[in-house]
């Protein structure tokens, strides 16, 4: 019998990390992850994955720690042994790394450094390979369209130059010692388990409470933002199959194709039943109910105002559009995304207003609801 593969996901309770975790577990694989202490649980989208360690098969495992400790890091790895090491942790919001931009640098480019060093401090550069959650962010201000592997970087925060100090020292330890290490430039990605705070998630959890009378207004940025939107699980196929080559090398993984924020709000509202119509520029953008189909948004009527622009939201530096060409992806490794943003959008809110409609109907009932709307 072939012995199990072993695999540590840095970054295991958010939203890449448990759907990797899954489909490692799936295939087989003795699954670790790292996940930080925290006062309150912090493993909702891997509880449904959990394995009591004391069971004699359990195959999957938590371990306490953090990017920012090379001591734990260096220990951990010595534990597990990894055949595979997939570093997906990362402070990964962009505009909360111009608010934090020292411990972004910390835990993005030098906990990835940490990771490295301790592959090599404990002799593993031959057993470990090891995947980088590299991003398009770092084209920021776009050089050439659509982006692939040999576009020139051009980050616009302190997120994508984070990320870009992960993505060059993860070629240099492949270049300087022969690991088998890659990035995988991923466009974003999401699914009804993306952090409440970006901006797809934002709306389609923004409008469903909206739709049951749990919030009034969604406040947003810049609705003219492009992205080239996929959905999670197809990224993270795409994330094991890159370790599994011949070779180590670096992809872009997208989709291709690329819509614009408001696009994403029109497709949400109207699964709710809802057509918007948008009026005015700029700050004093809003969108208002046009018409109501169906039985999804009994708190509204045509007319209101549901949705507003807060510049608040903006970035001192922005990102306008994003386009990915995942051609190289597609030929070496034929890999294409499964699932549309269309059909991702339909899941997301189908999601988001069955827990809507479970918050209404406690409201409903004299229960005291609070549904945070901290962005
Ligand atoms: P999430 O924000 O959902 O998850 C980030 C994970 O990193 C969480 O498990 C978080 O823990 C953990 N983490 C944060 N800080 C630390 C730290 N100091 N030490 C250890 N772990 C930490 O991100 P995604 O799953 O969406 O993304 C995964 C990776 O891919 C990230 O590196 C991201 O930057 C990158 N990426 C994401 C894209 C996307 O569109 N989703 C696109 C391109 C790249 P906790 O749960 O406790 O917060
Ligand atoms: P991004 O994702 O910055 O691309 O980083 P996010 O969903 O936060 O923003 C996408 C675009 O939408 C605009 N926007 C808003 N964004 C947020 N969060 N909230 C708003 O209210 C809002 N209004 C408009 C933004 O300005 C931006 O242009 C994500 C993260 O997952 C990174 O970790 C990852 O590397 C990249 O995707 C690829």
């Amino acid at each position: 019998m072939t012995q199990a593969k072993v695999a540590l996901i840095t970054g295991i309770t958010g939203q890449d990390g448990s759907y990797l975790a899954e489909l490692l577990l799936e295939k087989g694989y003795i699954v670790h992850g790292i996940k930080r202490r925290a006062s309150s649980f912090n493993t909702q989208r891997v509880d449904h994955i959990y394995q009591d360690p004391h069971l004699e098969n359990s195959r999957f495992k938590l371990h306490y720690g953090d990017l920012s400790d090379s001591s734990n890091l260096t220990r951990i790895l010595k534990e597990v042994q990894p055949d595979e090491l997939y570093n997906l942790g990362a402070q990964s919001h962009v505009a909360v790394s111009f608010e934090s931009p020292e411990y972004t640098a910390d835990v993005d480019a030098m906990g990835t450094l940490r990771l490295l060093e301790a592959i090599r401090f404990l002799g593993l550069e031959k057993k470990t390979r090891f995947y980088q959650a590299s991003t398009s962010e770092l084209y920021g201000l776009v050089q050439e369209i659509p982006q692939k592997e040999t576009t020139p970087f051009h980050p616009r925060s302190p997120y994508a130059v984070a990320k870009m100090y992960a993505y060059w020292i993860t070629v240099n330890y492949r270049e300087a010692y022969g690991m088998y290490a890659c990035n995988g430039i991923l466009f974003n990605h999401e699914s009804p388990r993306r952090g409440e705070t970006f901006v797809t998630r934002k709306i389609t959890r923004g409008l469903a409470h909206i739709a049951q009378g749990l919030e009034q207004c969604l406040y947003m940025g810049n609705m003219d933002a492009l992205r080239d939107w996929g959905h999670a699980k197809d990224y993270v196929r795409m994330q094991w199959m890159m370790l599994q080559q011949d070779q180590p090398d670096d992809f872009v993984i997208a989709t291709g194709v690329q819509y614009s924020v408001r696009q994403f709000i029109t497709w949400s509202a109207a699964h709710l039943g809802l057509e918007l119509a948008f009026e005015g520029k700029g700050v004093n953008e809003i969108a208002i109910v046009k018409s109501i189909s169906g039985d999804k948004a009994p708190a509204l009527n045509v007319g209101d105002v549901i949705v507003r622009v807060d510049p608040r939201y903006f970035r001192p530096a922005e990102v306008e559009t994003l386009l990915g060409d995942p051609s190289k992806a597609k030929a070496k490794l034929g890999w294409t995304p499964e699932i549309t943003v269309q059909e991702m959008c339909a899941e997301m809110v189908a999601n988001d207003l069955k827990e809507a409609r479970q918050h209404a109907l406690l409201k409903l009932n004299g229960f005291d609801v609070a549904v945070s709307s901290e962005r």
